[in-house]
């Protein structure tokens, strides 16, 4: 069941690979690299409900360690938009040390705020199906938790990771405008241009950094959800490198230590104005647009 071949696509159109036309179609998109949780349904379509999880006392204990070390550090790392939004989610979707927040009440939040809605996902999936699903506003999000002999570390995304790195952020108007750009870039693009999107999607959407204030703040979900990588990203070790898309997509990266090297965006909408720049100069046959009220997309100038 766990797809060997990460460009394993339903099927090829001329020489653009597939790609999703409707949000049902997601339900294709789901090729994982690695399964992480056995016991979760892998199939799980967009349309259904999300399931509703009974976590261990055990697993509401290793929550409750990462909750509150990380909570002490946001106030003085965090964006402002973070921020603001964790508070949020404190107040409407039971975020807290107590228990584990469930994806049913965040999703529900989300499209509230940003029309981005949750779906379970098992583990790691293939980078094109990943971004692909950012195009609908739709985040695929794991829902087990890591290990409890590890708390402050899971070599996978976790709901740690997911909910306290991504959430906050997918709940900002601008930022999710950015993520849903990444997503639209990657619809029909070559193995070569998907492999940068993911390395500006590390850079960006897990790692990123932003001017705030006169100072640098964590936005990157790989940050917000590592005390230690957050603390050693703004501290005076790593290197800056002011946000360029260009650069940032043959950037090498770290998924086994700390990064290097940190991309600071001036804001999202800077962000984003970028990577439109960037997304046009990737070579497509077409060009795609979304349509939020049939959730489906638009294809134009097909050959
Ligand atoms: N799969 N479930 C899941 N979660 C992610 O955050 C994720 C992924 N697959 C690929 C990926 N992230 C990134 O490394 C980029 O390739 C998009
Ligand atoms: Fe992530």
């Amino acid at each position: 069941r766990v797809a060997e071949d990460v460009r394993a696509v339903p099927e090829e159109r001329g020489s653009t690979p597939w790609f999703p036309r409707k949000i049902g179609d997601l339900d294709k998109c789901n090729h994982l690299i690695t399964k992480y949780d056995p016991d979760l349904d892998q199939d799980h379509p967009v349309s259904e409900p999300l399931p509703r999880v009974d976590y261990t006392a055990e697993e509401v204990s290793t929550w409750r360690e990462v909750y509150r070390t990380l909570r002490s550090i946001y106030p003085t790392h965090a964006c402002r938009q973070y921020l603001e939004n964790l508070v949020e989610l404190e107040r409407h979707c039971g975020y807290g040390e107590d228990s584990i927040p469930q994806l049913a009440d965040i999703s529900a939040f989300l499209r509230e705020r940003t029309g981005f809605q949750l779906r379970p996902v098992a583990g790691l999936l293939s980078a094109r199906d990943f971004l692909s699903s950012l195009a609908f506003r739709v985040f695929q999000c794991t829902q087990y938790i890591r290990h409890s002999s590890t708390p402050m570390h899971s070599p996978e995304p976790d709901c740690c990771h997911e909910l306290l790195g991504h959430v906050p952020m997918l709940a900002d108007k601008e930022f999710a405008q950015f993520s849903q750009e990444i997503g639209l870039a990657s619809l029909g693009a070559s193995d070569e241009d998907i492999e940068k999107l993911s390395t500006l999607y590390w850079f960006t959407v897990e790692f990123g950094l932003c001017k705030q204030d006169g100072s640098v703040k964590a936005y990157g979900a790989g940050l917000l959800s590592s005390y230690g990588e957050l603390m050693y990203a703004l501290s005076d070790e790593p290197e800056y490198k002011p946000f360029d898309p260009e650069e940032c997509a043959i950037q090498p990266y770290q998924d086994q230590t700390y990064q290097p090297v940190y991309f600071v965006s001036e804001s999202f909408e800077d962000a984003k104005l970028k990577l439109r720049q960037y997304s046009s100069t990737i070579r497509k046959a077409f060009s795609v647009r979304y349509d939020p009220f049939t959730c489906t997309m638009e294809v134009l100038d097909e050959p």
